[in-house]
């Protein structure tokens, strides 16, 4: 009898300990993944008559820029060890892989004149190993590596891209078309025009203010015409979706006067609707604000016209709309103050106008852009179903980074509260498809080489068969797509995780 009261007590304490009474789940149909990008992780940069990117050429004219010295070279052969990476998606569960074409290594010259047999082998293979086993293959057309004989001709600057990357696509949809269902057009064109073009912290480095729209409009046109392509020539027959993928960190007032509010605004101006707008919004074109601003700061610097392109309502209307998903890269949040700094140079960073800084209270990573701020991803997903009508969303990118070491709590502690933001997004309404990994395995962070590590997998740069090794995270990450829940204290009893059996999760 005791012991019967004995449990009534521990039941009724139990349920009132859950008194939300709701542990939140990933629904069946969510999709769980892992992302890469082609120069960050294959290598063999000049095998099998690949031609060069402008991060091979840029890397290898200016080897200081990189933290540790290593470049994508061989990054982490997966040209090679293709087979390997599958295997580590089979041991995770993982439902589709997002990885992305080397428009180099295909077209050499960059335009369909000149067709690489091997470099298409690879793809080949690699598209054909996932199928095998029932993995989805998500295919990025362009993830930053721009054959250099197309920058030789002005690369994203030149009008004329817009009509390459079009043929591009042609190609590698004719060929994956029946293969592939997930296509994503272009990854983060504000990387790609903003930070490249006016920063001079990627490749290539170009005059600044001017170049960083010009890029922008050709970009996302770029975009649009590859996904009218699929539209008109595929869809009917193939069933895929066609997206593209933005860089969308969150933004906050440092705090809460007026000026940092607004200068808050301007901030998501530039680098949210700025790129979202043409897309998403239902009128289309570049906002009205950013239109205000840059035309504004032109006169005054004595330029004849704005420096921020006009779209013509024809390239308006190809653009509107022209996207099955939105796929969002989150890694952080950042809070804006006004800068006092009046720059008098033109250039996207000065038109914004802002300074930067991360929360004092939020974690560290091993990179100095990266804190934990989970509740930016919950706040940007309201911001966009507000703004933006409850798009359909792919989180196509979140990761955190740390040294190497296998016990990296510090990224399990990441995921699990990112992704607990996201099921309280996805409760409130948001409309989440997937959710990716970045990174399946550490590679080349760009500028930061090795010296970054995003890996569920770890790397051994320095071993000849660059042996990729599971930490923790990569175990938790396989419990949480097992069990669609977010448990704060599970730990893997050992990190083997090939031997780990079903009962042990
Ligand atoms: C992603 O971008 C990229 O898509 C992916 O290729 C990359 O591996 C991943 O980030 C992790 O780095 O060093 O101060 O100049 C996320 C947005 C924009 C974040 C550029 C880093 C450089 C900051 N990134 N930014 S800095």
């Amino acid at each position: 009898m005791k012991l019967l009261w004995c449990l009534i007590y521990i039941c009724i304490i139990g349920v009132e300990a859950w008194s939300d009474n709701r542990q939140r789940k990933f629904s069946n149909d969510f999709k769980f993944g892992v992302s890469t990008s082609a120069y960050q992780v294959e290598g063999a940069w000049n095998v099998d008559g690949k031609g060069e990117s402008i991060w091979d050429r840029y890397f290898h004219d200016n080897p200081k820029v990189i933290t540790d010295g290593r470049n994508g070279d061989e990054a982490c052969d997966s040209y090679y060890y293709y087979k390997r990476d599958v295997e580590m998606l089979r041991e995770l569960g993982v439902d589709y892989y997002r990885f992305s074409i080397s428009w180099p290594r295909v077209l050499p010259s960059g335009f369909p004149n000149e067709q690489n047999k091997l470099g298409f082998q690879y793809y080949d293979n690699l598209i054909d190993e996932l199928l095998k086993y029932n993995i989805t293959p998500m295919v990025t057309l362009y993830h930053f590596d721009l054959p250099q004989k197309l920058q030789d001709l002005g690369g994203w600057v030149n009008p004329l891209s817009v009509d390459w990357f079009e043929d591009y696509a042609k190609v590698v949809f004719d060929k994956y078309t029946s293969k592939v269902k997930y296509w994503i057009t272009v990854n983060q064109p504000n990387s790609i025009c903003t930070s490249a073009y006016g920063e001079a912290a990627m490749a290539p480095v170009l005059n600044k203010g001017v170049s960083e729209y010009e890029c922008t409009k050709n970009v996302l046109l770029a975009h649009a015409k590859a996904y009218r392509l699929y539209e008109k020539e595929y869809k009917n027959k193939y069933k895929g979706s066609v997206g593209i993928s933005m860089s969308l960190n969150w933004a906050d007032p440092a705090d809460n006067s007026t000026e940092n509010v607004e200068a808050t605004e301007v901030f998501r101006g530039f680098n949210i609707d700025l790129f979202l707008n043409p897309i998403w919004s239902k009128t289309g074109d570049f906002p009205s604000t950013v239109k205000k601003i840059v035309a504004k700061k032109s006169k005054q610097q004595g330029f004849s016209e704005s420096r921020l392109p006009v779209l013509s309502p024809k390239e308006i209307k190809l653009l509107r709309g022209s996207a099955d998903f939105l796929g969002i890269n989150h890694y952080t949040t950042v809070l804006v103050k006004t800068s006092d700094e009046d720059v008098q140079s033109p250039s996207f960073v000065n038109d914004v106008g802002v300074e930067i800084v991360l929360g004092d209270k939020w974690k560290q990573s091993q990179s100095a852009w990266l804190r934990s701020a989970p509740y930016g991803l919950y706040k940007l997903s309201i911001y966009l179903n507000q703004n933006y009508d409850y798009p359909t969303i792919f989180i196509t990118e979140h990761g955190w980074s740390t040294k190497p070491g296998l016990r990296d709590r510090s990224r399990v502690e990441n995921m699990r509260q990112y992704l607990n933001a996201l099921l309280l997004a996805i409760e409130d309404g948001t409309n989440v498809k997937g959710y990716t990994v970045w990174s399946l395995m550490d590679n080349v962070e760009w500028q930061a080489g090795t010296s970054e590590r995003f890996g569920l997998y770890e790397v051994d740069f320095e071993s000849k068969d660059k042996k990729r090794t599971a930490r923790m995270s990569a175990l938790v990450y396989k419990r949480i797509i097992d069990t669609r829940i977010v448990e704060e204290d599970w730990e893997p009893k050992h990190l083997n995780i090939a031997t780990l059996q079903r009962d042990e999760l």
